[in-house]
């Protein structure tokens, strides 16, 4: 077990590295996929081999692809948003688009490997913008509410406290209410991004920041997992820089609402970069409607806060830049 550095609470959700048998086949396994937000890769460690953790998105989503590519199941939103990158500044600072391709019955997209050529990264998924579901979500939930055990389940595990006296009666909540409370929860709603999970170099990982709200305690996290590599932390700073610049000067940024998409930090001891990630809920702005993704979101201006969250970041990274 490795700590996080920072409060008890953390630990609890702070896994090992996970080690397979070679001689079993992945698909065997219990965990056969070992997946950070996308991005698979095998360290090789003789016959046994460790596996990443997935620090976020749906398990089972992700198959590792021919040379240096990862397949990620493939969601029509997505394709489209990698497809239009192709030709716009955002192409640089997104993972190689290589198309489609089909495998076991199943459609993907094939990604370039974002871990390749890092030896024992550190890997961090933030989660950009101050909510993560469309508007339209809230309006079906108002119309024909669909209240899910699960993530009633899911809402208890992170805080007994949290369903309302209905919603304990019924034991269900519905998916927007939940979002909403996720985003409330953790710094989505007050920082407009938010740590959804780290993976540190000895293999440890965690998804255990739901609760890591107030800017100071996002600022440790990220000392944490910087865990004093300056080069890192001065090209972060500048990647970090070189993304807003691309994201101002994009058409394809200025034309969708970005929901879900996630920026991945990724550093060994010698090298770091970021990527901007994850399409899936990312959709083309109504006609006529414009976002700055800074101004704040009220229910039908379709504003994500994007902007807002990287101006918060750049302000944390270079906060600690100067520290050191
Ligand atoms: C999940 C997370 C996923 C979402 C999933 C949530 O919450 O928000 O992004 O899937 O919905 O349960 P958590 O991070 O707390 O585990 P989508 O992105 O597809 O909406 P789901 O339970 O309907 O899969």
């Amino acid at each position: 077990m490795a700590s996080t550095g920072s409060s008890d609470d953390d630990l609890s959700d702070w896994e090992g590295p996970v080690d397979v048998d070679l001689d079993d086949p992945p698909s065997k396994q219990m965990n056969p996929w070992s997946v950070v937000t996308g991005v698979t890769k095998w360290i090789g460690l003789g016959k046994s081999k460790k596996l990443w953790t997935q620090l976020a998105g749906h398990q089972g989503s992700f198959q590792a692809g021919e040379s240096q590519t990862v397949l990620k199941k493939l969601l029509d939103r997505e394709r489209q948003a990698y497809v239009k990158i192709q030709s716009d500044p955002l192409k640089d600072f997104t993972p190689g688009y290589r198309g489609e391709v089909q495998k076991q019955g199943e459609t993907y997209i094939q990604l370039q490997d974002l871990l390749s050529g890092f030896t024992c990264p550190c890997v961090m998924d933030v989660k950009m913008g101050c909510r993560t579901y469309h508007e339209v979500e809230l309006k079906k939930a108002r119309e024909n509410p669909v209240l899910r055990k699960d993530i009633y389940k899911k809402m208890t595990n992170i805080d007994p406290d949290a369903p309302t006296q209905e919603e304990r009666e019924k034991q269900g909540v519905t998916k927007a209410r939940y979002l909403r409370w996720r985003d409330e929860m953790s710094s989505s709603v007050n920082l407009s991004f938010r740590i959804e999970g780290i993976r540190k170099d000895d293999g440890s990982s965690s998804k255990g920041f739901k609760q890591v709200h107030l800017r100071d305690e996002v600022r440790e996290k990220f000392r944490f997992f910087l865990g004093g590599n300056k080069i890192a932390l001065e090209t972060y700073v500048k990647r970090l820089e070189a993304i807003k610049a691309a994201e101002e000067s994009s058409e394809f940024f200025s034309k969708h609402e970005l929901v879900g998409s996630s920026l991945l930090f990724v550093h060994d001891s010698e090298k770091a970069n970021i990527w901007v990630i994850d399409f899936g809920k990312t959709q083309a702005l109504p006609e006529g409607v414009k976002i700055d993704h800074r101004s704040p979101w009220v229910e039908g201006n379709h504003e994500d806060q994007y902007l807002q969250g990287l101006d918060n970041l750049i302000a944390i990274f270079t906060e600690l830049a100067n520290d050191t």
